[in-house]
């Protein structure tokens, strides 16, 4: 006990003394603590942030949320995969983000647990969206040729489009619907416009994902694309009508008004293969997130070949 007293009176006086040892130790502790302090506020997972994204739109009711729980359940082992209780969450991401993964060459089904394989996997965000018209300025602005950071830009690797094919087949639904997808693909459309000169932007393709197919109401993929094709069309003569009766000489139109105009300009039908001029794949498949049908693997194919 004594030997211990000397100790410690004898380890204070040595670093109590002024000397170079402690006095650079001293030194060192104060200069590192605050980058110390940095990472343990901001490093919890640095690749966090650097992971590519998929980004779920959508009008309200149509499904985005519904394939989110489905491929973040798909991914739970599978003791879990059955249960009734809710999907856990996710503490270190934004309301309505989860991380996925998918195998090195993308073959993965979103039910392989592939901790359990002990594959090595691509890991990204999926990014879900609230669908009311209200609230879509956001998620539009994530596709914004002027959205604030251009490194969050090229982290967005493809645009998930959901529509709920069962609600088209009558008549309300597809403008409404057509319309968000206008405005989607219009701000894709002047993102690569923009990017002319130095380095065009990475392209962003498109799937337009027609959900609810287990319903027998459903209009089936390939009408889901020619009611849209039409209805963009549609929208694209309407938007352009005011300036077109306004009177503006046709050449003051072509310059002004090319910037709202989707697709391949002054072209009488408006198609989705209009849209490869500007390296934009869209692509229509066919799905259902519960009942009987063809499901949601063609998606995930999809989403997991271009992460
Ligand atoms: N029959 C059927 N219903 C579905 C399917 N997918 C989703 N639903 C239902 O559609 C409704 C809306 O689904 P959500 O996933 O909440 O829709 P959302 O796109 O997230 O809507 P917002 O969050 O309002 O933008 C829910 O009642 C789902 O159960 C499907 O494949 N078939
Ligand atoms: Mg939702």
């Amino acid at each position: 006990m004594a030997l211990d007293l000397e100790g410690l009176k004898a380890f204070l006086t040595y670093i109590l003394t002024p000397s170079a040892p402690v006095f650079i130790v001293g030194f060192a502790i104060v200069l590192l603590f605050p980058i110390l302090l940095h990472f343990i506020l901001h490093g919890g997972n640095p690749s966090f942030t650097n992971l590519p994204s998929v980004l779920l739109l959508g009008p309200s009711g149509s499904g985005k949320t519904a394939i989110l729980t489905l491929f973040e359940r798909g991914a739970q082992p599978s003791s879990e995969k059955n249960s009734t209780s809710p999907a856990p969450t996710h503490t270190s991401q934004a309301p309505g983000t989860v991380e996925l993964a998918v195998s090195e060459d993308g073959s993965s089904s979103f039910r392989d647990d592939l901790d359990a394989a002990g594959a090595t996997a691509k890991k990204f965000l999926l990014v879900d969206t609230p669908g009311h018209a209200k609230l879509r300025r956001h998620a539009l602005s994530l596709l914004a040729p002027t959205a604030s950071s251009e490194s969050a830009q090229s982290k967005l690797r493809s645009v998930v489009f959901v529509v709920d094919a069962a609600a088209l087949a009558d008549g309300d639904a597809l403008p409404t619907t057509a319309g968000y997808l206008y405005d989607a693909l219009l701000s894709l459309q002047k993102r690569m416009g923009s990017g002319r000169g130095s380095k065009a932007p990475a392209s962003i393709p498109v799937l337009i994902a027609a959900n609810k197919l287990d319903l027998f109401t459903a209009l089936p993929a390939a009408l889901v694309k020619s009611n849209l094709e039409a209805e963009l069309g549609r929208i694209r003569k309407t938007r352009s009508k005011g300036l077109l009766d306004s009177g503006v000489g046709t050449d003051d139109i072509a310059a002004e008004e090319n910037d709202d105009w989707l697709g391949e300009y002054g072209s009488e039908k408006f198609t989705f293969k209009q849209l490869l001029e500007f390296d934009i794949e869209v692509d229509v498949i066919g799905g259902n997130t519960q009942g009987d049908g063809p499901g949601a693997d063609k998606w995930w194919k999809w989403i997991a070949e271009r992460i």
